[in-house]
């Protein structure tokens, strides 16, 4: 029974794989800003040696940078395929800390494609400080300030969603930081097969700070293909067992 609701599961999943999905709007102050305008553009996926599954490639922005882990991932893994190659031309919004921050979706504008995000997983936040953004490759030091888990042992808070929110931390220190979002689609039993959908903002903090952001970690040196979080451990699947979910990476820091 768990084993053939896992797999009914997992084939849903994979039908709909073709249609993925990307992040290329900041919502600040409310307002949903322009495509990449603060949101460093990334490239498409070429072929089939930057997405292992042609019978899904759609080789677009939306298609997923796979959780291998080798070197040709590192920086993708980061901030999303090539992302670096746009630093300088991505502006660098103000928000104030204690406000709310968040990210709108991009996917295919079809009806039977652009219903959100349908894969299982999380939604993580993180900031990284930055003395220049525009050349800043995100191997810095991390922190992560916002998680968006299970909200049942069957169902994800994420399920379907266009737009995430989270808070500002209200004493994140003042100064210009990369502020990346995070959605691993975990996996089972396929070590280096999770699917993640990473994009980051530039963004500088205005407040009266007074925080210790921490603990930070170096990405994706924090994680590995086993981690639980990214490839399930026993008694947790993707839409059973979720009171058991472990996030990849470590505690949030709300400030
Ligand atoms: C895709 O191909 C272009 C042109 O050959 C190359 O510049 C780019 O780096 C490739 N992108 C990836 C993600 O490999
Ligand atoms: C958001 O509001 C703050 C406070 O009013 C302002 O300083 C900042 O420029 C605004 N950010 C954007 C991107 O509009
Ligand atoms: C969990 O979140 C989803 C997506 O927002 C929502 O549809 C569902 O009602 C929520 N379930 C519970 C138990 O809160
Ligand atoms: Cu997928």
């Amino acid at each position: 029974m768990r084993a053939s609701t896992s797999l009914i599961a997992l084939a849903a999943s994979l039908q709909t794989a073709s249609a993925h999905y990307y992040f290329p709007h900041l919502i600040v102050n409310g307002t949903k800003t322009p495509e990449f305008k603060y949101v460093r553009d990334v490239l498409p996926a070429n072929s089939t040696s930057d997405y292992p599954d042609p019978v899904n490639a759609y080789n677009g922005k939306e298609a997923p940078v796979y959780g291998a882990f080798d070197t040709s991932y590192v920086t993708d893994i980061r901030c999303g395929r090539s992302a670096h190659l746009a630093a300088s031309k991505t502006l660098t919004a103000d928000i104030l800390a204690g406000s709310e921050v968040g990210f709108a979706i991009k996917t295919y504008i079809d009806d039977s494609y652009n219903f959100g995000i349908f894969h299982p997983g999380p939604a993580q936040l993180w900031l990284s400080k930055s003395e220049d953004l525009s050349t800043d490759l995100g191997d810095g030091e991390w922190v992560k300030i916002g998680y968006q888990g299970p909200n049942s042992s069957t169902t994800w808070s994420t399920d379907r969603a266009t737009e995430l929110f989270f808070d500002m931390p209200e004493s994140t220190p003042p100064g210009t930081y990369l502020l990346r979002l995070e959605l691993p689609f975990p996996i089972k039993d396929w070590p280096g097969h999770s699917q993640w959908y990473t994009n980051c903002a530039h963004v500088n903090i205005i407040g009266s700070g007074g925080g210790s952001p921490g603990p930070s970690v170096k990405l994706p040196e924090a994680y590995n293909v086993l981690d639980p979080g990214i490839n399930y451990e026993d008694g947790v699947d993707y839409n059973e067992g979720l009171e058991n979910y472990k996030p990849p990476g470590p505690e949030v820091w709300s400030g």
